[in-house]
């Protein structure tokens, strides 16, 4: 696996990659490193689907608020790339912050209305460094395909939108969320929790379960399914929720019912970590 840390040594990589494979794909993974099983299947999936795979390890300090985790962001960088070279990852890109936003950057990215829904509500400003820096990537790396994980649902409506509005040519693909064995949706931020926190983060799937459970037996009204959510949450009283939403997954406005389909979607806070989850809700099929 090459790593390369600098925008020029990147596109180069990039082209030599195109020749050294007739011009065949390129999928794109990118990332902010910490890595766990639920970006290797992103990886996995490029792997399967793309002739060379690159991927990107870049803690993008203007996704985060002035008292985010930017700081204690766990940062793995030979475990990582370890990880990596053993999927048989062509190409990493690591840059500086530096490298990403030279001095005196001032263009963002902002998609408008969608940005300011779900995570975008309660961490103003979180959509409009995403949207930027994958702008900036897509733009250095110029693949064809780029992976993305369902586990962050607002960031893949927010970057669909981006990728239409601003016609990028590339293909956005999505992949399931991967979970521990009891539920736990995967994230970087798990290391964080305590063993008594990672108990109570349970209840985050356990909402949603009940959520699809109900589903399953015809209930299709938002109010109810949130109502419900809301009860299990209740249950774990030190875990503080955030939202509790049911969603049009493409604009992430509220539904009133769930039988086109819909996304329910959970933020709440464990200790001092925000933890995200969410389940999709396929349309109803009717007679
Ligand atoms: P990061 O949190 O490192 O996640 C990188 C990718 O891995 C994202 O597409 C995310 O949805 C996916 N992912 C994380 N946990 C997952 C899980 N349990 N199952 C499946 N996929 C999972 O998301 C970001 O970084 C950043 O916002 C980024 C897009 C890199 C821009 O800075």
């Amino acid at each position: 696996m090459r790593i390369v840390t600098t925008i020029a040594e990147a596109r180069a990589a990039v082209r030599a990659l195109r020749d050294g494979n007739q011009a065949g794909s390129i999928g794109f993974v990118p990332t902010m490193g910490a890595l766990h099983a639920g970006h290797m299947s992103l990886v996995c999936a490029a792997r399967g689907q793309c002739d060379a795979v690159v991927v990107s390890i870049f803690v993008n300090p203007t996704q985060f608020g002035p008292n985010e985790d930017f700081a204690k962001y766990p940062r793995t960088f030979e475990q990582d790339c370890a990880l990596l070279e053993s999927e048989g990852v062509d190409l990493l890109f690591a840059p500086s912050a530096d490298e990403m936003y030279p001095l005196g950057a001032s263009t963002f990215v902002d998609v408008e209305g969608v940005s300011d829904r779900l995570d975008g509500l309660s961490r103003p400003g979180h959509f409009r460094g995403v949207s930027t820096v994958v702008a900036k990537l897509f733009h250095v790396l110029a693949p064809d395909k780029a992976f993305f994980g369902q586990k962050d649902a607002a960031q893949v409506a927010v970057l669909r939108k981006m990728v239409r509005d601003l016609h990028f040519s590339l293909e956005l693909l999505v992949c399931p969320i991967k979970r521990e064995a009891d539920g736990l949706a995967m994230s970087s931020r798990n290391r964080y929790l305590s063993p008594e926190e990672r108990r109570r983060a349970l209840v985050l799937s356990k909402a949603l379960w009940r959520v699809e459970e109900l589903v399953s037996e015809n209930v299709v009204a938002a109010p109810a399914l949130i109502d419900a959510a809301l009860a299990v949450l209740a249950g774990e009283p030190e875990v503080r929720v955030d939202y509790c939403k049911i969603v049009d997954p493409e604009t992430l406005e509220e539904v009133a019912d769930v039988r086109k389909g819909a996304l329910a979607a959970v933020a709440a806070v464990v200790g001092t970590t925000r933890l995200i989850d969410n389940t999709v809700i396929a349309p109803l099929v009717t007679a």
